[in-house]
């Protein structure tokens, strides 16, 4: 970079810093959750002057941007017990922020940033109306600062979700008002480096099941009274197996680093659902059967045919996801928790969005989920389901944490699957006794 360009990438991070250092000292004061003095035009400004003038490497030479949010915690520790003393459910969540090298196919890896050591990162499930107190720990061994978008909230981006800068936390909560699956992910350094976070491996999801629980699941066939075809509905109990299915893609260089150049031509690598290409998939490409650890290995996924199913479908990547189960049709399809449409083939996810799917699979067999791209299907998106008489226990990283509302989740055995390190894998075991 040229002295005049560098002079102005500094006077601009300072100019940032200016303004995000007095729209947070302003805003300590203010109770969590209540309106701050930050305006939308300041907002834009510092948006413009960041992905203008700095770039991650700029931000890292003068030290990073570093926001240390005065009185911050204090703020949400009261908030938090004033929800607390009314009643309502507090949800104690601790992410931390690591860069791991993790296995794709082909015996290689790549560099990963993850939550706890894992992608997704953990599946946190609670009900309407609940409290998420979520602390956000970037260790000082890190290269780089985090951050953590949570699409569950309605709460101000600034400063709630601004940069974490190494050997630093951030703490902030509110309350989980709508019901859906919604994605959480990195930020990056405020938005430098977003598409490399997220897309390298920093996201999950936030389950917030509706207060009063899912509705009966109205299935129609048809069949024959007195030699006419005739209608023949049933309504299934709301209690069902239960599954995450998190869509995305890995843009990749050949020495596993992140590929911006090919994220910006849409050039996948892999694409991934729970952070694996083809890790529900033994059968078809057997592509992780010489996996080293056994948590990497290919498994399908078990359901008993007849019984009702519920996948939490997201998409975390940057392109659609048109979500189609070969051989099956979807039940329902719910969004937060209104119908949208019921008996489809498929439904298709842009950006961030979310589809909760109802489904008997009617008969037993295998079945195929997909993202309904043929390029997306040949680099990795493919799920095997196996619909059986009876359940059998599946992979720890497609079943999401029971329901608290009675009557929701039928409770599954797992054994320890997961895009994730050893260390973390042995967590996960001893977390769910395995
Ligand atoms: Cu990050």
């Amino acid at each position: 970079m040229s002295q005049r360009y560098s002079i102005i990438a500094i006077v601009g991070i300072i100019a940032i810093v200016g303004i995000l250092f007095v729209s947070t000292y302003s805003s300590a004061s203010v109770t969590r959750g209540s309106a701050t003095s930050i305006t939308p035009a300041t907002i834009d400004k510092v948006t413009k002057q960041t992905t203008d003038t700095v770039t991650a490497k700029d931000v890292t030479s003068v030290g990073g941007l570093i926001f240390k949010m005065q009185g911050a915690s204090a703020a949400t520790a009261d908030q938090v017990a004033a929800w607390k003393a009314e009643g309502r459910t507090i949800h104690k969540v601790n992410l931390i922020a690591q860069s791991v090298d993790l296995p794709i196919p082909g015996g290689k890896m790549y560099h990963a940033m993850t939550f706890n050591g894992q992608v997704p990162g953990p599946t946190i499930r609670v009900t309407q109306g609940d409290v998420i107190d979520v602390t956000l720990t970037v260790p000082s061994t890190e290269h780089t600062g985090h951050s953590l978008d949570m699409h569950a909230s309605q709460i101000s981006a600034v400063p709630n979700f601004l940069a974490v800068m190494p050997g630093h936390s951030n703490e902030y909560a509110f309350i989980a008002e709508t019901p859906g699956s919604f994605k959480y992910h990195c930020e990056g350094v405020n938005v430098l480096g977003m598409d490399q976070h997220v897309l390298s491996g920093m996201y999950g999801i936030v389950i917030v099941d509706p207060l009063d629980g899912y509705h009966k699941l109205l299935v129609t066939k048809t069949m024959m009274q007195n030699g006419h075809v005739v209608l023949n509905r049933t309504l299934v109990s709301p209690a069902a197996y239960e599954f995450t299915l998190q869509f995305n893609q890995l843009y990749l260089d050949d020495n596993g680093s992140y590929d911006q150049s090919a994220m910006f031509k849409h050039d996948t690598t892999w694409t991934v659902i729970n952070g694996k290409p083809f890790g529900y998939d033994p059968v078809v490409t057997k592509t992780w059967n010489n996996a080293p650890a056994d948590h990497d290995k290919a498994a399908p996924l078990i359901v008993p045919a007849g019984q009702h199913v519920r996948l939490f479908v997201n998409n975390q990547g940057n392109m659609p996801v048109f979500f189609h189960i070969v051989g099956e049709q979807i039940d329902r399809v719910t969004q937060g928790n209104v119908v949208q449409a019921m008996g489809t083939q498929t439904w298709d996810l842009g950006g961030s969005q979310d589809e909760i799917d109802d489904i008997v699979f009617d008969q037993p067999g295998a079945y195929v989920a997909v993202n309904h791209d043929y390029a997306a299907i040949f680099s990795g998106a493919a799920v095997v389901f196996l619909a059986k008489d009876s359940p059998a226990p599946n992979p720890s990283d497609a079943v999401p944490p029971d329901s608290s509302v009675p009557g929701t989740s039928i409770h599954q055995q797992t054994f320890v699957h997961c895009e994730c390190t050893d260390e973390r894998a042995a967590q996960i075991g001893n977390m769910t006794g395995q």
